[in-house]
This record gives C-alpha cells, sequence and structure tokens, in this order.
C-alpha cells in the first residue's frame, strides 16, 4: 500500500476515505511539521496533502517517494513548483470551491472599510455612544462607486460582480489578457495597472503571488491612489509593500485598508496595522467558513485519490507532469 502524509484540516470521514486504500499518517497540529515523525512519514510517503505547509526544496528532497501533493488551498506561492516539475511531482490545488466564499470576505473589508464598522462597533462598545453620531464619525458610500480590480481571475470576478450587480458599482480590471466576456457582463473596463490606480475608489487585490506580482503595489503605486482611496487585500500579503503602506496610510496619502493577509503571518506582535483606525485586520480568513473549508479539503483528498490510483485530477497546477509520466 502506498503512503499519504496528511497535514491539518481533514475530517474523520475524510481520513477513513483515504484510509480504505491507503496507509495515512495524520498531523493534525501546525508545530507538527517539525516532529521528528513528520520527517519519518514523510520519507516513506507518495501523497501529501496539506494546508499552510511551507514546502522547501529541501523537504522536498527528504520524500524520495513523493507522486503527488494536493494543496487544501487555491494559492500555491508555499511550494517550489520548479523542484516538483524537476521531480515530476504532481502538484493539485482547491480553485472553484473557495471563489464565492473569498468574494464574500473581498466584499465584506469593502464594506467594513468604507462605512468603518470595525472601529465604530468598538467605540460602541467603549460606551462612548451618548449621543447620535457626527460627521466626524461618517462612512463613505460603497454603491455607486468605482471598484479597481487588480487581478480579473475566479475570485476577482466573484468580487467585482458583487460590485456590479448588487451595489450598481463601476468595475475596471487591469489584467495581462483582455476578458471579453466579464467586460460584457459587468460592463467592466480593463485600464493599466496605472490608470485604474488613479481613477478608482476601490482598488481590490486579487493575484496569485509570484515573481511579477510581489510588491507590485509599492510606494510609488499606493501614492497614484485617490486620497481617499480605500485598498482591500484578499490574495498575499506580499504583493503590497507593507511599510510602504504603513507610511500611506499614516500621512493620509490613502484613506483605508481592509486586509485579510500579511506579508508575513501570524502578524508579528509589533505591527502597527491592527491598531490603525482607518485599517480592518483579518487573520487569513478568505476561504475560512465551515461549509467551504470542508468542501476544499474533499477536494483534495478527491484529487489526491484520483492521481494515486493513476488518473486525472480535478485540479492539477502542473498537469505537464501527467502527460510526460503518460510518455515514458
Ligand atoms: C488557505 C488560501 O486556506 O486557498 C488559499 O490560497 O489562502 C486559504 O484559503 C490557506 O492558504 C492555507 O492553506
Amino acid at each position: 500500500r502506498k503512503r499519504i502524509v496528511a497535514f491539518r484540516r481533514l475530517n474523520q470521514e475524510q481520513l477513513t476515505q483515504l484510509r480504505q486504500h491507503y496507509d495515512v499518517d495524520f498531523f493534525e497540529h501546525h508545530e507538527d511539521a517539525d516532529s521528528p515523525a513528520f520527517h519519518a512519514a514523510l520519507a516513506k510517503a507518495h501523497g501529501l496533502i496539506t494546508a499552510g505547509l511551507k514546502v522547501t526544496p529541501q523537504l522536498i528532497d527528504s520524500a524520495p517517494h513523493l507522486e503527488t501533493i494536493a494543496s487544501i488551498s487555491v494559492g500555491y506561492d508555499n511550494y517550489p513548483l520548479a523542484t516538483l516539475n524537476e521531480r515530476n511531482i504532481l502538484l493539485c490545488n482547491t480553485p472553484d470551491v473557495l471563489t464565492e466564499t473569498t468574494a464574500d470576505t473581498g466584499f465584506l473589508l469593502i464594506m467594513a472599510t468604507a462605512r468603518r464598522a470595525i472601529e465604530l462597533a468598538s467605540w460602541v462598545k467603549d460606551g462612548h455612544w451618548k449621543s447620535s453620531i457626527g460627521p466626524d464619525l461618517f462612512g463613505s458610500d460603497v454603491h455607486g462607486k468605482t471598484l479597481g480590480m487588480v487581478g480579473f481571475g475566479r475570485i476577482g470576478a466573484a468580487i467585482a460582480r458583487r460590485g456590479s450587480l448588487g451595489f450598481g458599482m463601476q468595475i475596471r480590471y487591469t489584467m495581462a489578457s483582455p476578458k471579453p466576456e466579464l467586460e460584457k457582463e459587468l460592463g467592466a473596463q480593463r485600464l493599466s495597472l496605472q490608470e485604474l490606480l488613479a481613477t478608482s475608489d476601490f482598488v481590490c487585490v486579487s493575484v496569485p503571488l509570484n515573481a511579477d506580482t510581489e510588491k507590485l503595489i509599492d510606494s510609488a503605486a499606493l501614492k497614484r491612489m485617490k486620497p481617499n482611496g480605500i485598498l482591500i487585500n484578499i490574495s498575499r500579503g506580499k504583493v503590497i509593500d507593507e511599510q510602504a503602506l504603513i507610511e500611506a496610510l499614516n500621512t493620509g496619502q490613502i484613506g483605508a485598508a481592509g486586509l485579510d493577509v500579511f506579508e508575513q503571518e501570524p502578524l508579528p506582535v509589533e505591527s502597527p496595522l491592527p491598531y490603525m483606525p482607518n485599517v480592518v485586520a483579518l487573520p487569513h480568513i478568505g476561504s475560512a467558513t465551515h461549509e467551504t473549508r470542508a468542501a476544499m479539503a474533499q477536494r483534495a483528498v478527491d484529487n489526491m485519490l484520483l492521481a494515486l490510483a493513476g488518473s486525472n485530477p480535478i485540479s492539477p497546477v502542473n498537469p505537464e507532469v501527467l502527460t510526460r509520466r503518460a510518455s515514458v
């Protein structure tokens, strides 16, 4: 029997499903990744199902039998793709099942920042609500405003759909290749990043992290935003230069930021971001609902079962590995 290492987030049913065909070593907690037992299991594993594990080329070297990795995430910046391709290791991710939930999180940040919801809820909790509030505590409208999507993939489009259909927002996007269907569906307009930054009330970052997108939103980009512009990030923290963002927020160069992701996670205690009144900082909850996390784990299990059985998985990241395998 082949062996699978499962790292976090699988439920009993999913483990039972895997154990019908394979021997499974399950490591439930994040700290387990540092244990000798985890490394010993990896040395024998053919499959690895994981969430939130930083997979280095060294880790791959220590797993000589590894054939397939099923990530419980859509993003795959945690994996050394070149090393995986060299070793012909298949990587699968979990697109689609988290799209709507992550888009909900994006919209939550849009609403919370614009209407200052978290700041004002704390204000009520702290006993300050003595008379009706004045303009110093007003927010700004969301409906009818301009929403600029940096990245217009599945999740970006789902956020834009909410903005357009639910809130009458004008949608702009920036992306290397045009999306004519979405332009038609949402009246979305494709702009350069520079134009989008300068003309959007909300700039929402929804791109995968890679060499092209790292620090895409730097100090120059932030300077281009409208003075009351609101920056939202539901993708990866490293797409934004966080130090430049802190400065832009402190100096009033931009209005506010709604952030679900950070350069370093968990957010270091010394980060000023959660304490800034014009910031809503969430602990990377993009896909974190019971329903969606269960669906993501199930997708990873399904991908693993299909791949180890020699069939095509549902969502491979590097399907060229399958083609190469078929030709030998
Ligand atoms: C993951 C995410 O749960 O899917 C992604 O890319 O960011 C989250 O939904 C997180 O990365 C841990 O795997």
